[in-house]
């Protein structure tokens, strides 16, 4: 359901979606259950006229029973939460699968820079590919990514991606993901850095082998027009929904047309 408001377009993102639905599933069960109670219970001993209220302590077995089994009840779905929560984190945050490609992220006040290694897969040599707020990535390959920062916390988020990691200052934190579809899509900020935050994105384009070669060879060759930088200069073209790909994003247009 997920992926009708925004695309799933990594390898990781359907695990994370499977995670927030198991958490909306339970946490939807209980809250429906309790307030549907609450209704009923405010319904049915309703003020009536000639009938005392009763003073109940809660203290006798067959009240507290009411309020242990529940609470047993949340604490077994709570085990379900967390061990969903552990097998996906060590799949995603503490395994690193084998690279085929390396880059580097750098966040400053207030944009990205993107450095990568190149065909020789090892950076700050003379084949590195720089750009400023524009990443360009080959679909179906995994992307090792050192990410740093120049000055403050920021957060490396591409929500199609489902992929969201702090930078921070003097530190090189590594991670990787494996884009699964062509198009291009948003790269923001996550983490507030200032008042300039809030037009700290970019753009990240997944391509296919041909049309990454075509783009890198324009880059090298000084011809290539930012898809970020002209998405930026053309209000009129849908600002936030930057995606290529076929499908129509009906919710991202309507927030398009409401900012
Ligand atoms: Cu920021």
């Amino acid at each position: 359901m997920i992926e009708y408001f925004i695309h799933s377009a990594s390898s990781f993102s359907g695990d994370i979606d499977n995670l927030f639905f198991v958490i909306t599933l339970i946490i939807g069960f209980w809250f429906i259950l309790v307030f549907g109670a609450l209704v009923y219970f405010i319904l049915r001993f309703r003020r009536k006229d000639g009938v005392k209220a009763q003073y109940i302590t809660g203290e006798k077995h067959s009240e507290t029973k009411w309020t242990h089994y529940p609470h047993y009840a949340v604490i077994a779905m709570d085990v379900v939460i967390i061990a969903a929560n552990i097998i996906v984190w060590v799949n995603i945050k503490q395994t690193l699968p084998p690279k085929d490609n390396l880059i580097r992220v750098i966040g400053q006040q207030w944009s990205w820079s993107f450095v990568d290694a190149g065909q020789d897969g090892v950076l700050d040599t003379a084949d590195d590919i720089t750009t400023v707020n524009d990443l360009h990535v080959k679909v179906d390959e995994t992307y090792h990514f050192e990410l740093q920062s120049r000055d403050v916390l920021h957060n490396f988020s591409v929500p199609a991606f489902r992929l969201r990691q702090d930078a921070v200052p003097g530190r090189t934190i590594s991670g990787w993901f494996k884009p699964t579809i062509t198009g291009s899509f948003d790269i923001q900020c996550a983490e507030m850095c200032g008042y300039g935050h809030g037009i700290m994105g970019a753009a990240i384009t997944v391509h296919s082998e041909e049309s990454y070669t075509t783009t890198i060879a324009q880059i090298k060759s000084g011809t290539y027009e930012s898809h970020f930088q002209k998405r930026k200069g053309t209000k009129t073209a849908s600002p936030i929904n930057t995606s290529q790909v076929e499908e129509k994003d009906s919710f991202a247009e309507l927030l398009a047309s409401i900012f």
